[in-house]
């Protein structure tokens, strides 16, 4: 066992006979590293393989979705214009609603008419909201007042007053009790059922809220010009719901094409 042997200790008097050690040596460290460098290029290619296949992965999981269509439209809203209550001649003919004034609700009271399909199979279940919503019990408020969630969300009802609250529900989407808490405690809901929650306090009787909950993801609220729109809706038929909390639902049938657009309008009338 010579000290030459060691590939990195090559001592000078290693001769004749150790060069053709260092050739071997180097030879060896050229195919190990020609190794390395072949696992280098089979990674690559391997990898580029994996992106050609991860693509057609995703090309095959769009082309499906393609088959998709847009639901847009607009509701409007139709009041009587106040000039409409003035005192008026027997003589004046009545105006319809129609060409009476429309009023243009405030933008916070159009988010708060909702656009949504009906619970339909071929359409994607609804994702829980993956962090839990906050309804606050303060200043003798619940905050907020209305809430937008997809089936399946779990609120959070913590109370900040120091007093007690006890906030309940008999809707049908879901009913519940939370029961008297003070200060700093908090009590959880999951919304498992579609369809407006209407929640009161049982010790307070001015305080309410309302929980919508949605079906599934196909859902939106109304733009501040009263447009909507609903992507990515796969190609079917479907029932198109628009809902408020005082102007009530209203439903139409939806044909929703391979691609393109449906439109659909809805016009309340309040009175
Ligand atoms: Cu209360």
């Amino acid at each position: 066992m010579g000290v030459s042997e060691h590939p990195l200790q090559i001592s000078p008097q290693a001769g004749v006979a150790g060069s053709g050690r260092v050739q071997a040596w180097t030879d060896s460290i050229f195919e190990r590293f020609s190794d390395y460098g072949g696992q280098l290029v089979a990674r690559t290619v391997f990898s580029k393989r994996w992106t050609v296949f991860l693509f057609l992965l995703v090309v095959l999981w769009i082309v499906p979705r393609a088959e998709a269509g847009t639901i847009t439209g607009e509701v409007r809203i139709l009041v009587e214009s106040h000039a409409s209550h003035a005192p008026r001649s027997p003589f004046a003919r009545r105006r319809p609603v129609e060409e009476s004034s429309q009023t243009q609700m405030p933008s916070e009271e159009m988010q708060k008419v909702i656009v949504f399909l009906a619970d339909d199979s071929s359409l994607n279940p609804a994702q829980p909201l993956p962090e839990k919503p906050i309804v606050n019990q303060k200043d003798l408020e619940i905050q907020p007042g209305f809430l937008l969630v997809p089936v399946g969300t779990t609120v959070r009802f913590p109370n900040s007053d120091d007093v007690y609250h006890n906030l309940f529900s008999v809707s049908s989407a879901k009913r519940f009790d939370l029961g008297r808490y003070g200060q700093g405690k908090e009590k959880e809901v999951i919304f498992d059922k579609p369809g407006e929650v209407r929640i009161f306090c049982d010790i307070h009787p001015h305080m309410n809220a309302i929980i919508f909950v949605v079906p599934n993801e196909y859902y939106t609220v109304l733009g501040d010009d009263g447009s909507f729109s609903l992507d990515n809706v796969p190609a079917g038929e479907y029932e198109l719901h628009v809902w408020h909390e005082s102007l009530g639902e209203q439903t139409k049938r939806v044909n929703v094409p391979d691609s393109g657009v449906s439109t659909v309008d809805f016009v309340f009338a309040r009175n």
